[in-house]
């Protein structure tokens, strides 16, 4: 019996389905007895330092976890689990932290995205069982802003680079903590998890330093999801987000069936677009949060779920904030959230009097479950001027001419699935919402949408010129090299496609394996 400890936030299911799917069974912390009388506790820490510390100290929690631990009793912390044992974190530096190992936890101030998104290796310290079975140089995947600084270098664990070299894991006595997320990792991390979970000390894997690592590029299969109109949820896919085909929403399989598939392909992650939310309302949606709890059942790496995050009143009256909708799709196992129209219009409210108000849903979200959970989706239309200051949008000049021979464009903003452009450029939107506290940009692009025409590089490289968040490139991958491109010609961390994956006309492993020696990919 595995003891569980979840405050409330974040993502604990994708940690519950990774141990039961090891075989194991889970019993949730109810109370501080919980604690004390656990055998094996693993502590899954998702969100920001401040709130969880504050939440451990109202439910009486923090007090046993520290004797827990003083005791050497089994215990797994997960990223904010592992930052927890330190004495503090500049993300909170009023809060003191549990204070069992000596040192902070710091920001990167590294010359790259912030947060530290995706699957990196590991280079292992000391000898450990956890490591049993495993080659050494498998990647892991890492979701975050913030890092370890232990004062006594000899409890590392593993060091991974990110612009320089950090604390990944520790491991002292009994207890082991982690920054990557094991339990997204998929085979590989179900590995790690296992080992500590089954207690096997025999095979201790030695010290291993293979060099610097590296922050994988991601692939990212995407899942347009909607209602058809028999009543069935389909995955859908548009041609310039117009999904349907003679009259019918084109069916290109099942949700929860498509992302096993991708899974097993190697994508790096899924994510879910419920692309009526704007006017679907997600807590009257069930069936979305069913395919997110089936699929985060044997899907092991990153779940990310977009579509209707917004403040909604339903028709009793009953009102409900965008902090409730996400909070419902971290329960039912996505690990980040994307929030697209109403991101919008949150930024036009922003940008009129440059104030951050505390309550928008960007910062809500992100003060909550930390702005790594938090994406934007952008879904921009190129609009030709004739000039650089013909309008008041950031404008770049493009190598495609306009149907006059323009040659400057501005990329509008729309909502509502592109229906409806609004007087807002994606450049000055993706950088608002960076200072609202968003962590990452899912750059899509309405021209370029199921066209399999190669992503809008001039696009991506606008957007990525204007924040320092990681920015995924979306829309139009017509092929293997299309991926290839875009991770040379522009700084895009991470490519996503539908179409061409949903046609089967590429695999995510082909494409994997066609980027193998030219591109720095999780294999
Ligand atoms: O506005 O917060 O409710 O979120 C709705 C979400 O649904 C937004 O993220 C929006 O991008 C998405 N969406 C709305 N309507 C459509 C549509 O297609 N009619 N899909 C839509 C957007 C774009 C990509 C697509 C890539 C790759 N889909 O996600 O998967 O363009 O496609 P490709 O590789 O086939 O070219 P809210």
């Amino acid at each position: 019996m595995i003891t569980l400890l979840d405050y409330g936030a974040g993502n604990v299911r994708s940690v519950i389905n990774a141990i039961e799917s090891l075989g194991e069974t889970v019993k949730a912390v109810q109370n501080a007895d919980d604690i004390r009388h656990a055998d094996k506790l693993v502590f899954p820490g998702v969100g920001a330092f401040g709130s969880m510390m504050q939440i451990l100290h109202q439910k009486n929690y923090a007090k046993p976890l520290l004797e827990y631990l003083q005791s050497n009793r089994p215990f797994f912390g997960i990223c904010l689990g592992l930052q927890a044992l330190f004495e503090g974190s500049e993300e909170a530096p009023d809060l003191a932290g549990l204070g069992f190992l000596q040192g902070t936890v710091k920001r990167f101030s590294v010359d790259l995205a912030v947060p530290h998104i995706g699957w990196n290796g590991l280079n292992i310290q000391q000898a450990s069982p956890l490591f049993g079975g495993l080659q050494g140089n498998e990647k892991f995947y890492f979701v975050h802003s913030y890092h370890v600084v232990p004062k006594d270098d000899t409890v590392a664990l593993t060091k991974t680079d990110y612009g320089y070299s950090f604390v990944s894991s520790i491991q002292k006595g009994n207890i082991v903590a982690t920054q990557f997320h094991p339990e997204k990792s998929g085979q590989a991390g179900l590995r790690l998890l296992g080992n500590y979970l089954s207690r096997q000390r025999k095979e201790e894997k030695p010290l291993q330093i293979t060099g610097k690592t590296k922050l994988s590029k991601r692939i990212i299969a995407c899942l347009d999801v909607r209602t058809n109109d028999h009543g069935d949820l389909v995955v859908t896919k548009g041609d310039q987000y117009d999904v349907r085909e003679e009259g019918d929403v084109r069916n290109l399989g099942k949700p929860v069936e498509l992302a096993q598939r991708y899974y097993g392909e190697g994508a790096d992650e899924i994510t879910f677009l419920n692309i009526t939310g704007f006017r679907d309302f997600p807590l009257e949606d069930m069936p979305m949060l069913e395919v997110l709890k089936q699929t985060s059942k044997n899907v092991f790496v990153p779940l990310t779920i977009g579509g209707g995050i917004r403040n909604f009143t339903d028709q009793n009256g009953k009102s409900y904030s965008a902090l409730e909708v996400a909070a419902e799709y971290f329960r039912s196992g996505a690990d980040k959230v994307s929030i697209g129209s109403d991101a919008v219009l949150i930024v036009e409210e922003y940008l009129k009097n440059n104030i951050k108000t505390g309550k928008s849903a960007i910062e809500e979200i992100a003060r909550v479950y930390g702005n790594q959970a938090v994406v934007i989706s952008i879904d921009p239309r190129r609009v030709y001027v004739a000039s650089p200051d013909a309008v008041p949008h950031q404008v770049i000049q493009t190598s495609i001419p306009g149907p006059n021979g323009e040659q400057y464009c501005w990329y509008q903003c729309t909502i509502k699935g592109g229906r409806e452009g609004r007087e807002l450029d994606a450049i000055t939107f993706a950088h608002a919402c960076e200072e609202l506290g968003a962590g990452e940009i899912l750059l899509n692009c309405i021209d370029r949408d199921g066209t399999n025409a190669g992503f809008d590089l001039e696009l991506i490289n606008a957007v990525k010129g204007a924040v320092s968040i990681p920015v995924i490139a979306s829309s139009g991958a017509g092929c293997a090299e299309h991926f290839q491109e875009v991770f040379v010609k522009s700084e895009a961390e991470s490519a996503l496609a539908a179409g061409i994956f949903h046609r089967q006309e590429t695999t995510v492993g082909d494409v994997k394996n066609y980027l193998a020696d030219k591109v720095e990919i999780r294999s």
